[in-house]
């Protein structure tokens, strides 16, 4: 059965009319659909939806790089950073009391004495002590609000904060961090209150959390996320419209603010007022009791609800969309190109449902899930293939043999590997869309 064009414009219409008394003034997007009355009877409306924020510590896969800096194999004692001759810390890997294994910066905190991962010392002194604290999610989520490590150790002298956007392949840094910026970084140093609007997005060096060996009282280093989002929203930020608007128009700014991977750099641990004590190098080390990662699942404002199955976090996708992220249009729902919902307008945004493949012969040469593209083409509105530089034909299959490169040499990348051999995609092409609409309903892949 197919879903009336006639219905879905009636239900945006209904959307559009409806005012809703409940929402505060910038909107929850809590819920994607809603049934509503009309002239025509019972209808959906349907809006933007976003699940709700959340602590994304228990959804990560946690990596110690390198794999054996955790402390206590083997057996090591420390030394306190301020007073050299108390030396009470004690690190076994092999004695559960003893050990401090990663797992120990997102335990539930709150209990007393804190618990925390340690790494071995700087027995190597003066080569650098470096270790990478790797968070992965496996998915694209959108941070909420501020980026908190706390250090048991006095706070590093140099780190630097970076995140990743495609499941750890390439990196940025996202924020340096130094007890002398441009001695560690060649970097003048800034605070987030020197960002405006306009420098937002650059990132910077900051002194703030690396200062002063009294590192007893002030143990936190920070990523400023909500005094960012005050940039548009407001000091206490009342003005959540702003902040939606800009982030519906601006993609570099809501990219920003999207990760999948996060890194903590450490480069350079506490070593206090005076030179290090080359004697004594049990002072000098990591320890991180926490670290804070609130933010939500990115569903492109399809789906409400993100659900962790089998070690990784699904949105649960409405609106006729499919993929982690919904960021694509279910088979049989690529009536036209796919679209994120929109913060727009206040309060409940718009949708941007997938709508049912045209009513009527529409020819379609590709779509995202049985008519690739391949080797590395893109589909325009199920119409033909954008094909890259090197590939030609309905579906980009064939090598495009420039004479300069020696011919059909098939320098074929991975890409290729993943797509359909060219001769069962163009019989699929040959059978057409009837055989896409008539094939028996399969079950989606969420
Ligand atoms: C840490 O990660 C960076 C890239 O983000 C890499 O260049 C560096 O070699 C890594 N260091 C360690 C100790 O693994
Ligand atoms: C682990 O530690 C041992 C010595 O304890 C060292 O020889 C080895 O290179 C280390 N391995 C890695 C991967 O760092
Ligand atoms: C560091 O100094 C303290 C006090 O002198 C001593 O007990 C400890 O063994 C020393 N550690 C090292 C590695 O020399
Ligand atoms: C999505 O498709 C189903 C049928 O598979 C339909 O019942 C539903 O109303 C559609 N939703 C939207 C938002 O178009
Ligand atoms: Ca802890």
């Amino acid at each position: 059965m197919r879903f009336p064009l006639v219905l879905t414009l009636q239900a945006l219409w209904a959307s559009v009319c409806q005012t809703m008394q409940h929402y505060p003034a910038w909107g929850h997007y809590d819920v994607c659909k809603s049934q509503v009355y009309t002239d025509e009877g019972l209808t959906w409306d349907y809006m933007a939806c976003q699940p709700e924020a959340m602590d994304m510590t228990k959804y990560l896969k946690v990596t110690v790089d390198p794999p054996n800096i955790t402390c206590g194999d083997p057996p090591e004692t420390y030394c306190a950073l301020e007073n050299p001759y108390m030396c009470n810390n004690e690190c076994d890997a092999e004695n559960e009391d003893l050990a401090h294994p990663p797992e120990l910066m997102f335990d539930f905190e709150g209990r007393n004495p804190t618990t925390f991962w340690q790494s071995s010392s700087w027995k190597k002194y003066p080569k650098a002590l470096l270790v990478n604290i790797t968070l992965s999610w496996s998915k694209t989520i959108e941070l909420t609000d501020d980026i908190v490590v706390t250090f048991e150790s006095g706070r590093p002298e140099q780190m630097v904060l970076e995140k990743s956007l495609d499941y750890g392949k390439t990196w940025q840094p996202y924020q340096f961090y130094a007890t002398d910026c441009l001695d560690a970084f060649t970097m003048d140093a800034k605070t987030v209150q020197d960002l405006t609007q306009h420098t937002l997005l650059d990132i910077i060096c900051t002194e703030e959390y690396s200062r002063g060996y009294v590192w007893k009282y002030d143990k936190t280093v920070r990523f400023e996320i909500k005094d960012r989002f005050a940039l548009f929203a407001g000091p206490r930020l009342h003005n959540m419209a702003s902040l939606y608007g800009q982030l519906d128009t601006t993609k570099n700014l809501r990219d920003f603010f999207t990760i999948t991977d996060l890194r903590v750099r450490l480069l350079r641990p506490a070593t206090g007022a005076t030179m290090v004590d080359e004697n004594n190098l049990s002072r000098y080390f990591y320890a991180i009791s926490d670290i804070k990662v609130q933010g939500r699942c990115k569903c492109n404002l399809h789906a409400n609800s993100c659900v962790f199955d089998k070690e990784t976090l699904n949105c649960e996708c409405e609106h006729n969309t499919t993929g982690p992220d919904c960021g694509r249009c279910k088979r049989n729902y690529q009536g036209r190109t796919w679209s994120a919902g929109s913060y727009l307008p206040i309060p409940k945004g718009t949708a941007n449902t997938c709508i049912p493949n045209s009513i009527g012969p529409v020819t379609r040469v590709c779509d995202n899930e049985l008519l690739r593209c391949q080797n590395g083409g893109v589909c325009l509105n199920n119409l033909r293939c954008q094909c890259t530089a090197a590939f030609t034909g309905l579906l980009c299959e064939k090598p495009r043999c420039e004479s300069e490169l020696g011919g059909c040499g098939g320098p074929d990348s991975g890409q290729a590997a993943l797509s359909s051999t060219p001769l069962s995609t163009l019989l699929l092409l040959l059978l057409g869309s009837t055989l896409l609409r008539e094939a028996s309903y399969r079950p989606t892949l969420l």
